[in-house]
């Protein structure tokens, strides 16, 4: 599948791999966790500054990383996510570095992390909460990632597609916070009965993401309707033309 592509592309990547300084001034901590679980019958919203997708190609915005991030901001998304990945997103870690200047909110790095130097990464560039990936480790490996983002102040939002991943991923550990891609990565397809399907076994003290294909109004009352806390959203904010009203829509 494309997973396995850009694993393959990540590990050639990390054989010539600089950490970048740390930030001159510490900064805040904005919980991920926390903002979303604040928004009280409504669902919260993690906003994506997003340029291109493997199965979407470039978006066509003019728009800077950190225009788009001010925009959702202002119109009081929980949490931005910034998709740092370059090859096939895109994106940069200076796009986060970015935003991080122009948003308190709680940041979330999007991106393939295989590696500790990538947690450490994540933390000097501002980011306040990582993506881990079911598909692309074995629950142990990514049971070791998980403790190193959250010993170096990170949180981690752990991402599964399907039962097999999930029953694995709770065998070894259970996230405080854990995303269901609605996206098939091997088909591209989106269906919001991933979520409803996992999120009777998601445990009741983790905070449910659903992640992409999030359109609609109907549809983020359907997840409502699933027990989602919050959903992620790309595709559909990058393309539309007001993002402040999609929002308040
Ligand atoms: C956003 P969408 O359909 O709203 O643009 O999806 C987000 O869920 C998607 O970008 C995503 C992703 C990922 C990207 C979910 N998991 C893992 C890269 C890697």
């Amino acid at each position: 599948s494309i997973l396995d592509q850009i694993l393959i592309t990540k590990k050639e990547e990390l054989t010539h791999f600089s950490l970048p300084d740390p930030m001159p001034q510490p900064k805040l901590h904005y919980s991920l966790k926390d903002a979303l679980l604040r928004p009280n019958h409504r669902l919260g919203l993690i906003a994506e500054v997003k340029h291109a997708s493997p199965s979407k190609g470039i978006f066509r915005t003019k728009i800077s990383a950190k225009k788009t991030a001010t925009l959702y901001a202002s119109a009081c998304a929980d949490a931005i996510s910034v998709l740092t990945d370059q090859n096939y997103f895109h994106g940069s870690i200076n796009d986060l570095i970015e935003v991080r200047q122009s948003v308190q909110l709680p940041i979330l790095r999007k991106d393939f992390i295989i590696d500790e130097r990538q947690i450490e990464e994540s933390a000097r560039i501002g980011a306040d909460a990582v993506l881990l990936i079911a598909a692309a480790l074995e629950p142990s490996a990514l049971h070791e990632l998980y403790l190193a983002a959250k010993e170096r102040g990170l949180e981690a939002l752990v991402e599964v597609h399907d039962a097999q991943e999930l029953t694995s991923l709770l065998n070894c550990f259970t996230p405080e916070i854990i995303g269901v891609n609605n996206r098939d990565l091997r088909t591209f397809q989106t269906n919001l009965h991933v979520t409803a399907t996992l999120a009777p076994n998601i445990p009741r003290n983790a905070v449910l993401i659903s992640e992409s294909g999030v359109h609609r109004a109907q549809d983020v009352q359907f997840l409502l309707e699933q027990g989602a806390h919050a959903a992620l959203v790309g595709e559909a904010l990058i393309c539309a033309a007001d993002k402040r009203q999609k929002i308040c829509d």
